[in-house]
C-alpha cells in the first residue's frame, strides 16, 4: 500500500534557505516542495501552519547495544531508535566495535543487533588493533559494507586504546581508502596515571572521574591527532569535543586550512560538572562519561564555536546504563560504565539552547543537526534535506509548544535521564521516517525491522583536493636520491 502525505502551510527549512511551502510525500520519498500543492482525498494531510518543517535529525554518534565496561548499554537498536524518533531524529550512525579486533565478526554482530531497527542507520567502525588482516578488512568494509569512517580511541588504556604507531597506520589506510578517520581524543596513558593518583588520595567517588582526566589531556590528544593527520595529509573528525582546550586546537588547525571536523555533544554543550560532586551516587554517577562533562564555561564556549562554524555538527554519544549498571562503580569511579543519554533530547535541547536563545537561525539548526552530518558521511541529499527525491525523513516542530524532560516519560529504557526536570520550548510534534508517520500526538507508531541500513560511500567532499595539496606532508615526501642529482647539476653549472 502506498503512503501519501501532504504537509501543508509550514515553513520548510533547509540548511541554507527557508520558505513557506507544502511538502508532498509518496512511498517514502519527497516528491514535491512548493506552495499550494493540490491532492485528492486518499492523501493524509498534516497542517503545519505556524510550524517548521525540517529534515529529520541525524545523530552522528551513538552506542546502541554496545558491550562496554563489563556490561551492555540498556538501549538497543529498537528502544534507542524509538526514543530518537520521539525526539525528531530519523537516522543515527552507530559505532561497530570489532570482536577481538576482528572487523568482519564485529560487522556481523552489529548486523544482528540492528535487525529490530525501526529507523534508518549507518555504521562507523572502531579500530582496536593492527595487522595485515585488519588493513585488508578495512578495504572490505569500505568497498563492500558501506562504511566510510573508522574511529581510533586514544583513551581506554588496556582495552580500546591505540598507540601512535597504530594511529599512523590507520590514518594512512583511511587516506588510501577515502575513509574518514575519527578520534576519541584523550591521552589514555595520562588518564591511567590520573586515576591511580585519585585512588591513592582516597578519592573513589564520581568526582574522581572528572579530576583524573582534566581538559589538558583532551587538548593534548586532540592536538596530537590533528598534527598526525596533517603529517599524513588526511581529513580528521574529532568526536565529542568537550573542552575549550580541544576546541582551540581544532580552531587553530581549521584556520590554517586543515580539514578537521569537530563534533560537540549535547551533554558537553549544556551540562557542567557540578553534578559529579553530588553526594547521592545515583545522581552523580549518571553524569559519568568520557571525556568528562567539564566545569562551567566550557559548554558556553562550545556553543559559541558551534554558532560561528568552528565546530560543525552536534552529536550525543548516547550510551545509556541504568542505575544498577552505574552502581558497578559504587566503590571505585573507574568501574562506573561511561555514558549518558541524549538521542531523544538532542533536537529539542539544541533548538531550545541555540535557536531559542537567538544564537543561531532555523537554517543553522538544520545544518548542525542534520545536513552537515549527511554531507560529511556522503549521503547528502538523500538525507539531510527537504528536496524532491530525498528520503521522506521529516519533522514538524512547533516553536510555541513546550515540554519537560523526565525519565518517567522518556522512551529510552534507562531509569534515569541526565536532563531530568529540564523544561524547554520548541517541540517536535510529528516525525515522519521513511515516509511513515511514526510520532504524532505524543504517540509512537514504530515497527521493528522497518529501519534500513544506509550504506555510506567513501571519498566524501572532505577528500577534494587532498592529493594536490602542496604542503610537505608524509605523502609528498620524496626519496633523497633526487636531491643528490639536483646538487650535481648545480655543481656542474657553477663550474661553467
Ligand atoms: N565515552 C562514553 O562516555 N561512552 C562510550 C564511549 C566513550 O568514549
Ligand atoms: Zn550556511
Ligand atoms: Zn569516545
Ligand atoms: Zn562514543
Amino acid at each position: 500500500s502506498s503512503t501519501r502525505i501532504l504537509i501543508k502551510g509550514g515553513t520548510v527549512v533547509n540548511a541554507h534557505h527557508q520558505q513557506l511551502a507544502d511538502v508532498y510525500v509518496e512511498d517514502g520519498i519527497i516528491v514535491a516542495v512548493q506552495p499550494n500543492i493540490k491532492v485528492g482525498d486518499e492523501v493524509t494531510v498534516l497542517d503545519a501552519t505556524g510550524k517548521f518543517v525540517m529534515p529529520g535529525g541525524i545523530d552522528p554518534h551513538t552506542h546502541l547495544a554496545m558491550e562496554f565496561m563489563g556490561t551492555e548499554t540498556i538501549d538497543d537498536f529498537f528502544s534507542g531508535q524509538a526514543a530518537a524518533l520521539a525526539g525528531g531524529t530519523t537516522m543515527h550512525i552507530d559505532f561497530v566495535i570489532p570482536v577481538n579486533g576482528n572487523l568482519v565478526a564485529g560487522f556481523e554482530a552489529y548486523e544482528n543487533k540492528s535487525r529490530n531497527a525501526c529507523m534508518d542507520y549507518g555504521f562507523h567502525m572502531a579500530i582496536t588493533k593492527w595487522d595485515e588482516g585488519v588493513s585488508k578488512d578495512m578495504e572490505i568494509m569500505v568497498k563492500e559494507k558501506g562504511i566510510n569512517s573508522f574511529k581510533f580511541f586514544l583513551a581506554y588504556k588496556g582495552s580500546l586504546m591505540v598507540t601512535d604507531d597504530l594511529l599512523l597506520e590507520g590514518l594512512k589506510r583511511c587516506k588510501s581508502l577515502g575513509a574518514l578517520a575519527m578520534v576519541h581524543a584523550e591521552n589514555g596513558d595520562a588518564v591511567f596515571e590520573g586515576q591511580k593518583r585519585m585512588i591513592e588520595l582516597g578519592i573513589t567517588g564520581p568526582e574522581g572521574h572528572a579530576l583524573s582526566r582534566p581538559p589538558v589531556l583532551e587538548g593534548e590528544a586532540t592536538s596530537r591527532a590533528i598534527r598526525l593527520a596533517r603529517f599524513v595529509n588526511t581529513p580528521l573528525y574529532v568526536v565529542h569535543v568537550m573542552s575549550v582546550d580541544a576546541m582551540d586546537e581544532i580552531a587553530k588547525a581549521r584556520k590554517a586550512g586543515q580539514k578537521v571536523i569537530g563534533e560537540p555533544v549535547v551533554s558537553g554543550l549544556i551540562l557542567d560538572d557540578h553534578w559529579l560532586w553530588d553526594p547521592d551516587f545515583k545522581i552523580a554517577s549518571k553524569y559519568v562519561m568520557s571525556p568528562p562533562i567539564r566545569s562551567v564555561g566550557h559548554g558556553k564556549s562550545l556553543q559559541e564555536a558551534l554558532s560561528t562554524g568552528i565546530l560543525q555538527l552536534v552529536g550525543t554519544d548516547h550510551c545509556t546504563f541504568n542505575s544498577t549498571q552505574k552502581a558497578l562503580g559504587l566503590d571505585d569511579f573507574r568501574k562506573i560504565p561511561n555514558g549518558v543519554n541524549g538521542l531523544e533530547e538532542r533536537m529539542h535541547l539544541t533548538w531550545d539552547t541555540m535557536v531559542g536563545s537567538g544564537q543561531i537561525s532555523a537554517t543553522d539548526f538544520v545544518r548542525i543537526t542534520s545536513t552537515e552530518c549527511a554531507k560529511i558521511f556522503n549521503i547528502y541529499p538523500r538525507k539531510g534535506a527537504i528536496l524532491p527525491g530525498s528520503d521522506a525523513d521529516i519533522i514538524i516542530l512547533n516553536p510555541n509548544s513546550s515540554y519537560e524532560i523526565s525519565s518517567k516519560s522518556h522512551h529510552s529504557r534507562s531509569d534515569t535521564n541526565v536532563y531530568e526536570g529540564r523544561r524547554g520550548q520548541g517541540k517536535v510534534e510529528v516525525t515522519i521516517a521513511g515516509g511513515r508517520i511514526v510520532w504524532e500526538n505524543d504517540e509512537l507508531k514504530v515497527v521493528p525491522g522497518s529501519g534500513k541500513y544506509v550504506e555510506m560511500p567513501h571519498f566524501s567532499y572532505l577528500f577534494d583536493g587532498i592529493e594536490k595539496s602542496d604542503a610537505n606532508y608524509l605523502s609528498s615526501l620524496r626519496a633523497p636520491v633526487k636531491r643528490v642529482r639536483i646538487q650535481k647539476t648545480a655543481t656542474r653549472r657553477s663550474r661553467r
